[in-house]
Formats: structure tokens, sequence, C-alpha cells
């Protein structure tokens, strides 16, 4: 219907807007002369999507023609957000969409506000996966992203009475117009039973008979890249009863129990698991991940027998990446599929195991590795198990040879942990079959080589290698900053800089002129308009836009100290309280917003929640006080509201106690839209500290290389007196619940110590606090420092890490569609 002579749609307004309203009439069934913002909504979706399946066509048959090494980006979470926008950016049909809506009586941010967030990750592993497929697509490489289509994302988190409660993310009730079902992309995905033997041609060989089987089937979300036609694909499987699927029940001639029965196959991708600290040996999170792992695999094998016979030429063609160790079983699967199914004996297989997985961890502290009790493992996958016990039989007898008897060695470096209950280690199992390992920064990757995996340095160097994570500028800058975008590419003459981000540091030379530093206020000024508008409709809380807006927003986490960030509130609160009336004057107002989840079963960081609450109430509503100081808690963030967020914020903390904090990437988003840093020296605000100078954002606390003694001598360091004040007055219950937070205070001032140092890092983070007001004061003085940090954010783009990932881990380079 849609297709012109030359066989492709057709994007300026006027076909656009046919596009939308045969859509309006056909797809969603409305009449073209009477639909509301949703069904416009759903109507404009699906002309992008269409436009976005040409493309994907495109790319698949030429990439499939050239048959270049292509990468897997293997990952158990994405964290999409919204897709309209930054698919009508993507595609740079947005002139020609506004004014096709405009003409029909709708504006296209409104009906982008209509979209839901797919939320299927965490946090930061999540939504780097996000930006790493952006700048893939970007960068014209071949490559894949696989993971799971979630029905329940992660939950929306509910406020009541300033506590938080949990409910489901239910995403999929709307339909995803983003998504395309492929029935007839399905494979078997089995579990449990018993490991046999075949004899085969005289040879004997090991066959897994497997107790049940679940259908994996695909759903393809297409990921354009901006500046070019390549439109990469992001599979997400989900889980549906096969045909054999507990077919005992039927049987048994209980049809209606049998049919209720099969329901349980969908379980397996049905919820996404929410904690992002602890493993917890949960049957249904291995069965996801092997689900996930096993899919994956057959597709991806399927792909290159297409094409390829001799599996030595595996490695040439498929590149694995591992999102940290989530996806590891695909070690064992792969392993499996060659030496039981494809015949090959082991140490061929193993040969192309080792050339074709990397590996990236995203942790910091030994106890956040994954480890699966051996029990679950072999009661679930017992073909595996074997596997994964033959892999470490074979490397510690290498040990052995090496190291002799350095029995602490071997055993820190097993695969298996012995123990009352045994795990397998899978980040050990991910290290030994991997090519490279890599840390998301340059501290992290130190730590990795220095502490972490310091055997496995010392035993291949070789194999360590590093990348700083990245954020993609298409959705941070231009998607949710078009003025700041406008602006940027006024001032540099030219719009490379969004597939060339480095040309940002032509900002440099601008940034003392006072007409960029006026219009660059400006657009600053219409954001945080936005921001407060939004902070009035969903708190109620009026806030002045003259007042410096300091954000945290984040997963809450003790070791990212949101509780630092309310106790020096607190402080400024309590200074202003103390204030003559005369001395008030001279504050420097301030709108402190923090935000973020707990994980539901973190009693810790849901206290930290409340105490915000808390807080914000008593200042909020304290005549004394005005519009000199506002806390407000920013209730279920999340990918849209980050997108509001960053850019109406003049200052956002990223204070991980230093060697805690992996990378941070927030703050990447936060320096290139021109917001002031307070950090600490941890994760990334290092390199960003060494890009854009240290007088350019407000540093403090601990050092990493202080932190170990600090830690051994915090049962005696006296507290300043202003830290043990504020601390008492929660305590003592100033801000009332006075007892609900004892357990909160004495994870900072009990017997376990201040494992996180708040109370010795506190003044040097009032003084950072300090010298931000003074600087705030000064706005030549904090413009300039607002373009510096933009100027020296690229760096801190995606398309840099993902080009250094192609180059120096995958060994793949761009196939760009014509
Ligand atoms: C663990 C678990 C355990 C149980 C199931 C669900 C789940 C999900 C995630 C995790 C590990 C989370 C690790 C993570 O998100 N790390 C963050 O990665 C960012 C990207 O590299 C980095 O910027 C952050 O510093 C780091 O904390």
């Amino acid at each position: 219907v849609f297709k012109l002579m030359d066989g492709y749609l057709k994007n300026d307004s006027v076909s656009l807007q046919k596009a939308i309203l045969d859509h309006v009439e056909f797809t969603v069934a409305r009449s073209r002369f009477s639909f509301d913002d949703f069904e416009a909504y759903q109507a404009l979706s699906h002309s992008v999507r269409d436009r976005l399946i040409e493309r994907w066509h495109d790319t698949h048959q030429y990439v499939k023609r050239k048959d270049p090494k292509r990468v897997y980006f293997l990952s158990l979470e994405f964290l999409m957000g919204r897709s309209l926008s930054n698919s009508i950016i993507n595609l740079g049909i947005k002139d020609q969409c506004v004014e096709a809506l405009s003409q029909l009586g709708f504006e296209l941010e409104v009906l982008a506000e209509q979209e839901g967030d797919a939320a299927l990750g965490n946090g930061g592993l999540a939504r780097l996966s996000a930006c790493i497929m952006d700048s893939l697509a970007t960068l014209d490489f071949p490559a894949w992203g696989y993971g799971l289509r979630y029905q329940y994302g992660l939950f929306r988190q509910v406020i009541l009475d300033g506590f938080q409660h949990e409910q489901p993310d239910y995403w999929l009730n709307f339909g995803n117009p983003w998504e395309i079902e492929r029935v007839h992309i399905s494979y078997p995905v089995k579990f449990y039973g018993t490991v046999e033997e075949e004899i085969v041609d005289g040879k004997k060989f090991k066959i897994w008979v497997p107790g049940e089987t679940v259908e994996a089937v695909a759903y393809d979300n297409p990921i354009p890249g901006y500046g070019t036609r390549n439109t990469i694909n992001l599979r997400l499987w989900a889980a549906k009863p096969s045909d054999q699927y507990d077919m005992e029940s039927f049987n048994t001639g209980d049809y209606i129990n049998a049919v209720i029965n099969r329901q349980k196959a969908e379980t397996i991708s049905s919820v996404l698991y929410p904690d992002d600290r602890s493993y917890q040996g949960k049957e249904l999170r291995l069965k996801q991940q092997y689900f996930f792992v096993s899919a994956s695999l057959q597709d991806i094998v399927r792909r290159f027998k297409d094409l390829h016979t001799n599996f030595q030429e595996f490695p040439d063609k498929v590149a694995l990446q591992l999102n940290d160790t989530h996806p590891s079983l695909m070690i064992a699967e792969l392993m499996r599929v060659l030496v039981d199914e494809e015949h090959l004996d082991w140490n061929e297989a193993w040969g192309i195991v080792g050339k074709a997985f990397s590996f990236t961890t995203h942790i910091v502290v030994l106890e956040g590795l994954e480890k699966i009790p051996v029990d679950l493992l072999g009661s679930l996958l017992p073909r595996h198990l074997q596997i994964i016990y033959d892999i470490n039989f074979l490397f510690v007898e290498d040990l052995k040879k090496r190291f002799g008897s350095d029995y602490d060695r071997l055993s820190r470096m097993s695969i298996v942990e012995e123990g009352p209950v045994k795990n397998v280690r899978m980040a050990n199992l991910s290290i030994v079959s991997s090519h490279t390992v890599n840390g998301v920064s340059q501290v992290h990757s130190q730590i990795l080589k220095t502490k972490v995996f310091k055997d496995f340095y010392e035993l291949w160097p070789e194999k360590f290698q590093h990348k700083t994570n990245g954020v993609t500028q298409r959705r941070w800058i231009v998607g949710s900053n078009p003025g700041l975008c406008g602006l940027i590419t006024k001032w540099l003459g030219t719009e490379a800089w969004i597939r060339n981000v480095d040309l940002l540091l032509g900002l440099r030379q601008h940034a003392a002129n006072p007409e960029l530093q006026e219009e660059w206020r400006m657009i600053r000024r219409v954001n945080k308009k936005r921001l407060a508008d939004y902070i009035e409709a969903m708190s109620g809380v009026k806030v002045c836009i003259d007042a410096m807006f300091d954000v945290q927003v984040k997963r809450i986490h003790e070791y990212k100290r949101q509780l630092l960030n309310v106790l020096s509130i607190i402080h400024r609160y309590d200074c202003i309280k103390n204030m003559k009336k005369g001395d008030r004057r001279k504050v420097v107002s301030r709108v402190c917003l923090i935000g973020g989840k707990a994980a539901p079963g973190y009693e810790i960081a849901k206290k930290i929640i409340k105490l915000v609450h808390v807080v914000a109430e008593k200042i909020n509503n304290d005549p004394d006080i005005g519009d000199l100081l506002k806390l407000v808690f920013i209730p279920d963030y999340n990918v849209s509201v980050a997108e509001l967020v960053v850019p109406g914020s003049d200052l956002s903390q990223h204070i991980s106690t230093a060697g805690h904090e992996a990378s941070g990437t927030s703050s990447m988003k936060f320096l290139m839209n021109g917001c002031l840093l307070l950090a600490t020296a941890d994760g990334s605000t290092l390199e960003i500290i060494e890009e854009i100078g240290e007088d350019n954002l407000f540093v403090f606390g601990a050092k990493l290389h202080e932190v170990p003694s600090l830690r051994d001598k915090a049962r005696d360091f006296e507290v300043p007196r202003q830290f043990a004040r504020v601390v008492r007055m929660v305590r003592e219950g100033y801000f009332g619940f006075g007892d609900y937070f004892e357990s909160l205070c004495d994870s900072i001032e009990g017997n376990g110590g201040d494992f996180y140092l708040l109370g010795n890092d506190f003044m040097s983070y009032l003084e950072a606090q300090a010298a931000a007001d003074k600087t705030f004061v000064d706005q030549e003085r904090w413009t300039q420092m607002s373009i510096l940090s933009a100027a020296g954010s690229g760096r801190f783009s995606t398309d840099r890490t993902v080009g250094e990932y192609a180059e120096k881990t995958w060994g793949i380079t761009p196939c760009k569609c014509p």
C-alpha cells in the first residue's frame, strides 16, 4: 500500500501524514477523523516502525551477503527506555514528523509521553547495554544484541507515606509497536534429565537426555543507527510451552489442569530479578540464564551454519561478548554443542571457545561475584555441570604444573568452590574460557588486576584489557536536551559532533565568551523550568528555578552514600536554622533532589528512602526556611525520568566510597549536559577529572589507597562534631520515626564501624559543597565550568567505547549498508 515506485517509503511530511492516518484506520482501527493522543502515538509509532523495518531488512540482507565477523552482545538486561523519539531522531525525520503531526493537531512531545519505558534491567549495567546498542548501530558494526523479553520489567516504585512499595511493571499491557514477533523463529530449550552414553562410529559420546522442553520465541527490536541506514537487531526471547511440554498431564486425562500447567513454561521469561547485589541461588534465575543462553546460541550456530561447515572458522565469524557473568553458561553450552552434538574432540572445541568469548565484569568487590550452587546446576543442567568439572580439572592440572603445591592459590582460582555448599564460580569460568577480560573504568581494570582477579592476572597478564564505559550522545543530548543540541551545533557550525563527539572539544575556545554563556544559561533555565514543573506536579512542592538544582539519582546502595547526602542536607538545614535572620541572605538557595529504587529486600536502602521523606517533610514545611532549601524525592526513577532530570540539573552527585563504583555512567550524562559534578575520586570520575581538569568539578573524600587504613582505624576515629550532631538528630527522632532509623544510624556509628566512611568524608564533603555554593554565586565562572564540562565529555561516548571493543577485543570492522 505504502510502497512508491522506488520501493522505499517516503519521509516527507505529506507521506508521513498519510502513513499516520492509514495506521489510525487500519492498525489502530479508529476513525481517521477522530483519534486521541494515545491512538496518534500508536499510529505514528507504526509509521516509524515501517521505516525501521525497511532499513533493518536491508541491513540484514547486506550483512548476510558480506558475511563479516559479527559481534553478539549477550546481556540478561537492557534498559532501553522509550523508543519513539530516539527512532525518529536516528532516522533523521524529526522535522517532518513534527510538521505532519501539527497539521493533524498533535504535538510530537506530547505523543512521546504516551509511551511507557522498556525497563528490562536494573541499573548501570543494563543502561550501558542500551547505549552500546545505539553506538554499534551508528558505527555500522555487524552486531546483534541478545536478551530476554521479561513480561514484567523492573518494578514500579510507589511511595506511600514515605515508604517504598513495589508494583508490577506489566509493560506490554498496551501493546509494543517496537517489537516484531517472529513466530517462526523459535528453538526448544531443555532442562533436567540425565546424561547417558551413545556410540557413534565406534566412538563413545556423552548424550544429554533432558526431562523438560520449553520453546524460546524470538521478538526482534530494530535499533537504528544515526546518520546511516544501518539498523541492527536486538533479539529478545520469550518462553512458550513446547508441543512436548508436560504431555504426561494430558495422558492422565485431566485436560483442564494439563492446559493450566502448560502456562508454567511461560514463567521463565516472566519477571526480571530486581536485586542487583546478591545472587540467591534461585532455580528460576538459573533457568532464565540457561534459557537465554541456549536459545541465543542455537540462533547463532544456525546463522553460522547457513554459510559455513567447518567449525574452525567459527571464531573468525563470531565474537561472543559476555555482559558480566550472567550469560556465562554459554561457555559450557558451546562446549556441549561442539563436543556432544558436532562431535569435535575436546581440545578442538576448547580452542574454538577460547577464541570466541570475551568477558566484561561490572563489579568491584569479591562478594559481588556470581556463584551457582553445584547441586542446583547438577539437577537443572547435568551435562553442563560435567563439562564445567572437566574444564576445571584440566585447568587445575595446568595450574599444578605451574604453581606446584600452592594449594591456597589453586583453591582460590578453581572454578569450583569447595565448602559446606559447593559452588561454581562464574567469573572464574568466564576468565578461564575467554580470550579477554576487561573492567569498565581505568581504576576498575586496575583493581581487577591487583585485587579481585590478581591470581588470574599473574597467570595471564595478556588477557586483561581495559574499556572505559560511555553513554550515547544521541539519547542524552540530542534526544533529551534539544535546546542544548541546537546551541552546540550553532557554535560548532556543524552537526557532525552527533556522530563524532570529539568535536565537542571545539566548545572549549568559546567557554568564556559572554554571548555563548548567555545563550547557554537561557537553555539551561528552560530545562530547569521543565523540571520544576515536573517536581511540582509530582510532589506538590513549588521550587524556585533560581536555586541551585542539586541532584543525586541512581539505585539506592549503601556504597553510593545517599545517606551522606541526606546528612549534609540536615546539616545545611541546621545551619540555616541557627543563623541570624540577616545572615540568611547570604545562603545559596538549593533544591535537593534524590531519586532511585531500592532492591525490594534491601532494608537499609529502604530506610534511606524513608529518611529522605521525613527530612523533606520537615524542611519543606518550615517557614524559617522558605526557598533557601527544598528537598524532594523523585519517585520511580527510570530512563525517561532521567531524560528530564539530567538536562535540568546544575550539580550532580557521584559520591561513592573510593574503590566501590566500578565506573558510573550517569555522571557522563550529566557532564554532557553541562551539569557540574560533585564527586569522589572513584570509578570514571577519575577519568573525568583527567579530561576536564580538577578546577572544573568539586572533588572530595578519601582516596582509594587511603580507604583500607581508614577502615582499620574507623573504630577509633573521632567523628567530627557536625557529623555526630546530625546523626544524633536522626537517632533521637528530630524528624520523627526515631526508633525506625536506629539500625540506619548504627550502620555508620555502630560496632561494625562506618564501613563506607561517611564520618570520615563528612568534612571534606561539606567543604566541597561550600565550594559549589561559592562558585554558583559567580554565574560566569559556573557557566564556564558548565561549558567546559560538556566540551570535555566526548571521551565518555559509547562511540569511543564500542570502537575500542571492536578493534581490541572483537576484531570486527564496520559493514555499512549502502
Ligand atoms: C547482579 C544481579 C544479581 C541478581 C540478579 C540480577 C542482578 C543484576 C545485576 C547485577 C550486577 C550489577 C552490576 C552493575 O550494574 N554494575 C554497574 O555497572 C555499570 C556499567 O558498567 C557501572 O557503571 C557501575 O559502576 C556498576 O555498579
